[in-house]
């Protein structure tokens, strides 16, 4: 069993309606992911550009970057065995009319608006989790959070 560090946000759209961000939030306790480290924050638009750099050109980018700084967003820093699949998983499908249509129970089925507006973000691979969870939290020390923290998670 291996640790797995994922970066989680809970975007615009769901922070909006505190029922929703409520609900994601117990949603992420009741699947046995630790919380590492917890942010509210606001995007500029620079930060969403930055973020999303890989999509430029794509139809959807400029809608993308506006509504990912439309307003407060809240990341996690979350930790479990297969960390990264499982809240993708959780997740489901990016486009909120096929996560309907194919998986119901997911967070994107349940609570999205459009494929732009779903929700939430879950870092793909180990490579993208390491990149985002130090775009959102540069303080953040993974290697130094396993020596002082990780003891008390009991896997
Ligand atoms: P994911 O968020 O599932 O990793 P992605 O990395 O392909 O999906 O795209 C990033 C975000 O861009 C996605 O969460 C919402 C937006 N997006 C992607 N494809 C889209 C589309 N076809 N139409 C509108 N927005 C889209
Ligand atoms: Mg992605």
């Amino acid at each position: 069993r291996v640790l797995q560090l994922t970066l989680a946000v809970i975007k615009p759209d769901a922070v909006a309606h505190p029922l929703i961000l409520e609900a994601l939030h117990q949603r992420i306790l009741e699947n046995d992911f630790l919380i590492v480290r917890k942010k509210d924050l606001i995007w500029r638009i620079g930060d969403s550009e930055r973020f999303y750099a890989e999509h430029e050109g794509r139809f959807f980018y400029q809608r993308l970057v506006e509504f990912m700084s439309s307003g407060p967003m809240r990341a996690y820093i979350l930790a479990r065995e297969d960390a990264i699949t499982r809240w993708r998983e959780l997740m489901g499908p990016t486009k909120v009319y096929r996560a309907r249509y194919t998986s119901p129970s997911t967070i994107r089925a349940q609570y999205g608006l459009t494929d732009t507006r779903n929700t939430t973000h879950g870092s793909d691979s180990e490579e993208s989790a390491k990149r985002e969870i130090a775009f959102f939290f540069p303080e953040f020390s993974a290697e130094q959070w396993l020596e002082e923290e990780e003891p008390c998670f009991r896997a």
